[in-house]
């Protein structure tokens, strides 16, 4: 049966405004956490990962966390050990002793936001000749601090798995943004509505331990194997193909010539996107 009460951290961000308006319909009651004020939720928390008891009462009585929260592009490395590693750490500490003091002893699951960052420096799969699709146990190549925070966020979540009893689902992300705005977008995008499905079958699957899963729509250029995905229960309903045409003109189709074509990473393995914050 599917958790109710969701902690969603991160609810300020892009990711989390676009679940605040999808996950609702899914029974969930969601308690907000920003660092930032979520704007229109007056009784979002506003604190900091780093605030352990900010975070012991945040999750406090909930079913399961959507852990969004983070910095999402790249950084120093010092900022990213800060809200990205040590964040993280605390987020599972906050879960870890939440179920020590119930009675079951259960802790609430955690679903993990990582990034196709963990592996970006795969080169992209030429499935286009019949390649196959990249599977979850293809060894993680981070491409970027962030890349390696996310890679470090799954490991942190296996061991919690395997220490404590902790389940994690670690979603790889690839662009979840209303609309692709990119040709590499047309292989890796997640439609927010999936997203929502994904993360709902996520929360909601039974025995999940720690699983990993490639969060992407049933694009017709998918580069990844979406199998572990589906196991939890997810259908995911939207094709990125419908913009192909739009962006093709635009952009052009992949080519080597381009360096943020030729990984799966795209341009965060030659000109990251970097935090502004
Ligand atoms: P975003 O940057 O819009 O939102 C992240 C939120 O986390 C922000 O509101 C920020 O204030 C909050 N935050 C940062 N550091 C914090 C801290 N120390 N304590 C509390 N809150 C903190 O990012 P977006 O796009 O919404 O992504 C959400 C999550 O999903 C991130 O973890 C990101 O790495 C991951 N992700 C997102 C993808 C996407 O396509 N949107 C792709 C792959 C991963
Ligand atoms: C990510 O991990 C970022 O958080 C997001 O902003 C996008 O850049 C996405 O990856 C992507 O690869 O498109």
């Amino acid at each position: 049966s599917a958790p109710r009460t969701l902690l969603l951290t991160g609810a300020a961000g892009g990711l989390g405004t676009l679940m605040r308006e999808l996950l609702p319909q899914y029974g969930y009651t969601l308690r907000l956490l920003d660092v930032r004020p979520v704007e229109g939720a007056r009784d979002a928390i506003v604190a900091d990962l780093n605030d352990p008891e900010a975070l012991r009462e945040a999750v406090r009585g909930v079913d399961g966390v959507l852990h969004l929260a983070g910095i999402s592009l790249e950084s120093t490395f010092d900022k990213i050990v800060e809200s990205n590693i040590k964040g993280t750490q605390r987020l599972y500490e906050a879960v870890r002793a939440e179920g020590g003091s119930r009675a079951d002893g259960t802790a609430p699951r955690v679903v993990f936001a990582s990034s196709n960052h963990a592996i970006g420096y795969t080169p992209r799969p030429r499935t286009e000749d019949g390649a196959p699709v990249v599977p979850v146990s293809t060894p993680r190549r981070p491409d970027t601090f962030y890349g390696l925070s996310k890679s470090f966020g799954e490991d942190l979540a296996q061991f919690y798995w395997d220490q404590y009893g902790v389940e994690t689902v670690s979603v790889r992300i690839g662009s979840c943004f209303r609309e692709p705005t990119d040709v590499r977008m047309m292989s890796v995008w997640m439609s927010p509505a999936d997203g929502a499905r994904l993360f709902h079958a996520a929360l909601s699957a039974p025995d999940v331990g720690h699983t990993v899963a490639y969060g992407s729509s049933a694009n017709t250029r998918v580069w990844w194997d979406l199998s572990s995905a589906r196991a939890l229960g997810y259908e995911p309903q939207d094709d990125s193909e419908v913009y192909a045409e739009k962006l093709l003109a635009e952009f052009g189709p992949l080519s080597d010539d381009n360096p943020a074509h030729r990984y799966m990473g795209g341009r965060f393995i030659n000109d990251p996107p970097i935090w502004p914050y």
